[in-house]
């Protein structure tokens, strides 16, 4: 499939956003990976985000680690920053990228083996900062690039492809990310569009570190009966705690919903998340909560998707560093070098 360049001709008439950009604007190359992986389905999950979001793709960095996962970035967002890393490395580099220049939009895509196995420190200290990104974790419960292995995430007695039991424990992300200080933490499956294009707006208009688990089953090695990490096994047991609307600034909200089983929550930016709740004992905003109705979920042998935690008001790693505005490349002499006087000043202060 390498060989297979994409036709640069396209339909006059295709769709076009506010900025007159086509979906086509928002690809990338033509996939090389396993036709019916669930990555190629969250790739083109991010591409209509970002075609809804009206979002100009040179205002967006896209940054991965190793994998098959870690590949996807470049099957969309072509015309984006990109940057792919050394496996589980990829949230240091997000954090510098982010620290020198603010003002672009980051998305950290990364694997299950990436990010919970050789990445999980990165991971943790990228969540516990506040780093203002979007990571997704196409999460598949193996290495699938490397033929199958088991990952951190792969739950304890799931078999794989040729027999063998997985006896550990899992590491479930979204505990981790709920525990270490994400402001919003999100599950969902690689074949539910419907919930996972909105999840994916309402993070890029999250001010700090939002995290989304996509279950996003390899039809190569963890596809099979035993597995829960399937096509199957997900849809099977899926239990979305509610559903999402993104609506963009400026856009009337005219649908009327019965009260109670709907909250609106403005973001920073001034665009509103209509979350309808499903399940009536289940509040996005009270974080120990979700942890506990999680574990109790998952006990019970369910996977629990949707909009799982939103604090709105959080800060990001830039306002906690009281960081300076401007990115550092756009910065000019005078505000670099800003004389004696100034240094005396500062030395003075911390004395
Ligand atoms: C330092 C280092 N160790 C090991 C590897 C081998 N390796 C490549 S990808 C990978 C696992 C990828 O798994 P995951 O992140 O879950 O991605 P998937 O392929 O399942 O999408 C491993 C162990 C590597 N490339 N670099
Ligand atoms: S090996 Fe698995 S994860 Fe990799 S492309 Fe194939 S189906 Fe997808
Ligand atoms: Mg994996």
């Amino acid at each position: 499939m390498t060989y297979l360049t994409k036709p640069k001709l396209h339909h006059p008439a295709l769709p076009k956003n506010k900025l007159g950009f086509t979906h086509r604007d928002y690809e990338g190359t033509v996939s090389t990976l396993c036709a019916g992986c669930g990555h190629d389905s969250i790739s083109g999950a991010i591409i209509q985000a970002f075609f809804e979001l009206d979002i100009e793709p040179h205002r967006v960095a896209k940054l991965s680690g190793i994998g098959c996962s870690s590949k996807t970035p470049t099957y969309f967002l072509g015309n984006s920053h990109g940057f792919n890393s050394v496996h589980g490395r990829m949230p240091s580099v997000l954090t510098g990228a982010n620290l020198a220049n603010r003002k672009l939009i980051y998305l950290g895509v990364s694997g299950d083996g990436d990010s919970a196995s050789i990445g999980l420190g990165q991971f943790a200290h990228s969540m516990r900062r506040g780093v203002n990104m979007v990571y997704i974790v196409e999460n598949n419960g193996v290495y699938g690039l490397t033929k199958g292995q088991f990952s951190a995430t792969a739950d304890k007695g799931s078999k794989a492809k040729r027999g063998a039991i997985n006896n550990d424990e899992p590491i479930d992300m979204v505990m981790l990310a709920l525990q270490l200080g994400a402001t919003l933490v999100a599950r969902s499956f690689s074949g539910d569009k419907t919930q996972l294009v909105p999840l994916i707006k309402a993070a890029v208009s999250h001010r700090g570190a939002a995290f989304i688990d996509v279950v996003s089953p390899c039809v190569a090695f963890n596809d099979h009966p035993g597995s829960t990490k399937s096509y199957d096994f997900v849809r099977e047991h899926n239990e979305a705690v509610n559903r999402l609307d993104f609506m963009p600034q400026h856009t009337e909200i005219t649908a009327e919903y019965a009260s109670g089983s709907v909250r609106d929550v403005v973001q920073h930016d001034g665009s509103v998340l209509r979350l309808r709740k499903l399940h009536d004992d289940y509040d996005a905003g009270d974080r120990i909560g979700a942890m506990n109705y999680l574990q109790q979920r998952r006990a019970a042998g369910e996977v629990v998707t949707g909009l799982l935690y939103l604090n709105s008001e959080a800060g990001d790693m830039h306002a906690s560093l009281n960081t300076v505005d401007t990115p550092l490349n756009e910065l000019r002499e005078k505000e670099l070098i800003p004389g004696v006087a100034a240094l005396e000043k500062f030395n003075a202060s911390l004395r």
